[in-house]
């Protein structure tokens, strides 16, 4: 196997509501997810403690050999009433964790906006339902560029903008509004972009040295056969559920075949005067591309009436219940692939398959931000973790980050798995994780939070010492 490009950014991540805890200390303020994780699972109230364990983790960062670090900031703790007084405990604790992360020669990526907006904005005007929420966006960047980009090289303006939009739990809608849920997501999802956009310009105007871009959730379609009926069905949801919004940050525009759609659904959102220079001039660096699975979809009949994803939040295999959109496609399960417990779809070739039809249209550098696997760990009485469904899954995936580099040409400049460490799933609490660090506490007891190694840490340690080349 050939080697990995010299300087290959091998890295982890993780979210600020998932990890941090702490999550009304030292002048911090709720976030949306704060109060919307399921009841039935660990609260974001102490997650995996980072906010006390940082320097604990840090080093662990270091063992491992962790060349970036991919992290993100909670608005609320830096603007706890959204915007205005900036609170200076929680600038403090960012900039001693990027001090601590630079000291040991590992790059901070930071993502400004991952799910968790403050929850003040979301009931002053309803958050991304409003236009109101574009200056105070900005004054966020503006915030953590001022502060931060002395040291920070990286961002990432918003995490999984598809996803917000995809999954049924993600975003709020205004109650009694005498628009449908669809147009409201249209609706949101514009005025996410233009945040999305205006953080981009802002970030070239401060910081013509920093490299910014989006953190796009990217699952690839397949069709069920080759049936041209499902055919179309794919490339219908390929360009719904992925192009869509490559388009929107590629290229600043809604393909003409979406305008159809938005039409034909009464979903167009209010385009005003200058909105699409905006979105244009907001040019990314680079594409972060979180890769979990790919979906397989087939054509809907006259009969199929659309139908919302259930997910299966506890780890019951075959509990998933595919979404269908009316007219357009149904989703449908992959004969040729494994799943894990939560009926995730493990697909290694559909990353490269992503990477390519990514790289082909756009040709921007492109940073793998999330891939992992969530899966129910065991530890052992001598305190190990034997994981090693967990290293198959990441050394599959890695190999095929290596083709899409030397095959297939596409620049690819690092590798930031999902997660760093066990955290709060957004979904299903500490029953599923993905961490290469144990951290000893369930949903229902704390205990003391210690950190272990997982037999995944010793072998990703080895994948970075020999640059990808012992897997
Ligand atoms: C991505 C999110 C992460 C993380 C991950 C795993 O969509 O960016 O925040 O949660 O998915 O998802 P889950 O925790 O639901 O298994």
């Amino acid at each position: 196997m050939p080697s990995f490009p010299e300087k290959f950014l091998w890295g982890a991540s993780t979210a600020a509501y998932q990890v941090e805890g702490a999550y009304l200390e030292e002048g911090k303020s709720l976030s949306v997810v704060d109060e919307s994780i399921a009841p039935e699972y660990a609260d974001t109230s102490i997650a995996s403690d980072h906010y006390h364990r940082f320097k604990e983790d840090v080093s662990l960062m270091k063992e491992l050999g962790l060349k970036a670090y991919r992290f993100s900031i909670a608005w609320t703790r830096i603007l706890p009433n959204g915007r205005g007084q900036v609170n200076q405990a929680g600038v403090d604790f960012y900039n001693e964790l990027i001090d601590e992360l630079v000291n040991n020669q590992i790059e901070p990526i930071v993502t400004i906006y991952h799910f968790d907006l403050p929850v003040v904005l979301q009931k002053e005007y309803g958050g991304f339902s409003s236009r109101k929420i574009i200056p105070d966006f900005i004054e966020y960047c503006r915030v953590l560029f001022e502060l931060f980009g002395d040291r920070v090289n990286y961002w990432l303006t918003i995490n999984e903008q598809s996803n917000m939009f995809l999954l049924p739990y993600l975003i709020s809608f205004t109650e009694n509004s005498d628009q449908s849920k669809l147009k409201q997501k249209y609706e949101m999802n514009h005025i996410m972009t233009l945040a999305h956009a205006s953080a981009v310009k802002l970030c070239h105007e401060l910081l013509p040295n920093a490299k910014i871009g989006p953190a796009l959730g990217i699952s690839p379609i397949y069709p069920k056969t080759c049936d041209p009926k499902d055919i179309l069905a794919a490339e219908k949801a390929e360009e719904l559920r992925n192009t869509f919004f490559l388009e929107l940050y590629c290229n600043g525009r809604y393909l003409p075949t979406m305008q159809a759609y938005m039409r034909g659904n009464d979903c167009l959102p209010t385009i005003e005067a200058g909105d699409l220079t905006l979105i244009k001039e907001g040019k990314c660096d680079f594409l972060g591309i979180n890769y979990y699975d790919s979906k397989t979809v087939e054509h809907v009949t006259e009969q199929d009436r659309t139908k919302e994803l259930v997910i299966n939040k506890d780890g019951q295999a075959g509990t998933t219940e595919k979404e269908v959109v009316e007219g357009v496609y149904k989703g449908c399960s992959n004969p040729y692939l494994e799943r894990n417990d939560w009926d995730w779809e493990i697909d290694p070739i559909g990353l490269r398959v992503t990477l390519n039809r990514i790289y082909q249209r756009y040709q921007l550098p492109l940073l793998i931000t999330e891939n992992g696997v969530g899966a129910i760990d065991t530890l052992t009485e001598e305190k190990k973790i034997h994981d090693t469904y967990r290293s198959d899954y990441l050394k599959k995936h890695v190999e095929q980050v290596c083709f899409a580099i030397v095959q297939d040409g596409i620049e690819i400049f690092g590798f930031c798995p999902w997660s760093f460490i066990d955290l709060v799933s957004t979904t299903s609490g500490f029953r599923k994780r993905y961490g290469f660090v144990y951290v000893d506490r369930t949903d229902t007891a704390l205990r003391e939070l210690t950190r272990h190694r997982k037999d995944s840490f010793y072998w990703y340690q080895g994948v970075i010492r020999s640059n990808g080349k012992v897997l």
